[in-house]
Formats: structure tokens, sequence, C-alpha cells
């Protein structure tokens, strides 16, 4: 099949280097384009594969059969609309990224959409991009176009496993927003690993009631209780994780916030719920971001 990655950051190579490995023929897009890119990933059982991707390449865009988006959701606007026009009207796009909202910052699509909610980890180094731990990968439709296309989960979890359709994907979108809508700013809040949450977990037990009172709402059934014990689990598992939030506040680049905390807030309001300790948490991420936005931007 013909692929495009479009993001070819830690989670991209992972993709990258997998389905290549899988008999695809790749290609990575990049926002400044050079020749080619020259990839190193160690598996988390510390096989390294090495390769040459080809990038940017635009008769490859043109007859491209599936577009895999692993850019960060407040990157998606700006990096997907231009490639638009030159990807064919058939084509899946699999956007790959934590949060939700970004289809109010996309233009109306004819190609078929789905979201991709996964928890594989990976990070990079100077040299090497490492894939940190096998994770689970669900995949479903964003619009009406989308439901004919969960062939696409066979493709991707023949290359890089477990991967499955599921049909309603808000759900499982929601729930691993509720995960990274507590641990993600708290880690950047105590400056900590996931793991030191373990010591806050009042604040945790009053961000997953914030959090159940809107996702209820939402039609996502959700008991307070549970969502606190599948954070706590998500804490212990990852517990020498730097998030990805603390990770951007550490390097001054944007980070989701606004697609996490404020997109809970945003339908928090729709319901007339005003939730304190998301709101504080929010801001305080905003004004961290405040004191670096100009180079950020
Ligand atoms: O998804 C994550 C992230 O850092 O974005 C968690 C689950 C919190 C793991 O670090």
């Amino acid at each position: 099949m013909r692929i495009t990655i479009l993001g070819c950051g830690a989670l991209g190579q992972i993709w990258l280097s997998a389905l290549s490995r899988a008999g695809h023929d790749m290609q990575g897009w990049l926002k400044v384009p050079q020749p080619q890119l020259q990839i190193k990933v160690f598996t988390p059982e510390q096989d390294s594969f090495s390769h040459v991707i080809t990038v940017n390449d635009s008769q490859h865009l043109q007859q491209c059969e599936l577009l895999l988006v692993t850019l960060k959701a407040q990157q998606l606007q700006s990096g997907l609309t231009p490639l638009l026009s030159s990807l064919p009207a058939n084509c899946p796009i699999v956007l790959m990224h934590n949060g939700l909202g970004v289809m109010d910052d996309l233009p109306a699509l004819t190609q078929p959409l789905c979201h991709a909610v996964t928890t594989q980890a990976a990070y990079r180094t100077s040299v090497a991009t490492l894939h940190k731990a096998w994770g689970i990968t669900q995949l479903g439709p964003l619009n009406h176009a989308a439901k004919s296309v969960s062939h696409i989960a066979d493709v991707l979890h023949q290359a890089l496993p477990d991967v499955a359709w599921y049909d309603e994907i808000k759900i499982s979108a929601w729930k691993k927003l509720a995960v990274n809508a507590v641990i993600n700013p708290l880690t950047v809040k105590y400056d900590c690993h996931n793991g030191q949450l373990m010591s806050v977990l009042n604040e945790v037990n009053t961000l997953c009631r914030e959090l159940a009172t809107v996702m209820n709402r939402e039609g996502i059934h959700t008991d307070p209780h549970q969502l606190f014990d599948d954070v706590v689990n998500v804490i212990q598992n990852t517990s020498t994780n730097i998030s990805s939030m603390r990770q951007d506040i550490q390097a001054h680049r944007l980070t989701e916030i606004d697609y996490i905390n404020g997109y809970l807030l945003k339908r928090a309001r729709c319901y007339g719920l005003t939730l304190a300790h998301h709101t504080a948490l929010y801001q305080w991420i905003k004004q961290k971001e405040s004191e670096y936005v100009g180079d950020a931007l």
C-alpha cells in the first residue's frame, strides 16, 4: 500500500519503520522538506532498524492510499490543510493525536477521516527513536465516508499490533482525554515523573470527579471511582515517563492543553458546568506557555 506519514516525530517514526518492514511503500511529509529522512528505531526488545525514507514526493502523495497524521492536535490545521487538495478524494486520513476538538479547526473533507487513539510510547534521543513500550491503538470513524474503511485497522495491526476498529471511537477518545487531562498538567504543575503523582491522589480524585460530570453529559457512562482507578493504573504503569505535556513545556513548545483540558472546559460550558480545578490547571499551563510563547510560534 502507498502510505504517507505526516509528522515524523517519535510516534511517526515507529509507524514509518513498522509499515516499511511490513512491505508498504512509505514516504514521510515534513514541514521543512529535506532530500530524504534517515531514521533508526529501537524496538522495546532492543532490536534496531535503520531506514532511508522518501520525503515530500508530491507524486507519491497524489497516489496515496493512506495518510497517517501523527502531528499533535495544535499542529494539525496548518500541517494537514495544504495537503488536502493533492490527496485522492477517497484516500483515508487517520489522525493520531491526544485530545479532542480538532474537527472544529479543519475544513470540510471529502476523504474518509478517522481518529486513532494510541498508547504506543516512543521518544527520540539525539541518535535514534526508542519505541519504549508496546501499546494498543483504537481506530474509528470521524465522518460518514470513514464508515467503510475499517480494513485500515488490519493494515495497521499487521505492522504494529494491537490495532482494533471501534465504531464508537468517541468513547475511547474521551477515556484517553480523561487520563491526559489529569496526568499531563499535574506533572507540569509538580515538575515530576508520572509515578510521583501517587503523592497527590486527593487532587487526582477531585479532577476525576469533575471529568465524570462532563463525560456523563456527553453520553460516556462514567463512574468517578472507576475513572480514578483507571487514572491511577496509568500513573503506576507509566511511572518513569515524562508526560508529553511536560516534555513540551521543557522544550518550550506549545502543548496540547487546548485540546485536552481546554476541550473539556468548552464542553462543560455547553452544559452550564464550571470545573474549578480543571480551570485552575488550564490557566496554570497557559501561564507557563505564555512565558515562552514568542519562541514557540
Ligand atoms: O499519554 C500520555 C502522555 O504523556 O501524553 C501518558 C498516558 C500520560 C503517558 O505519559
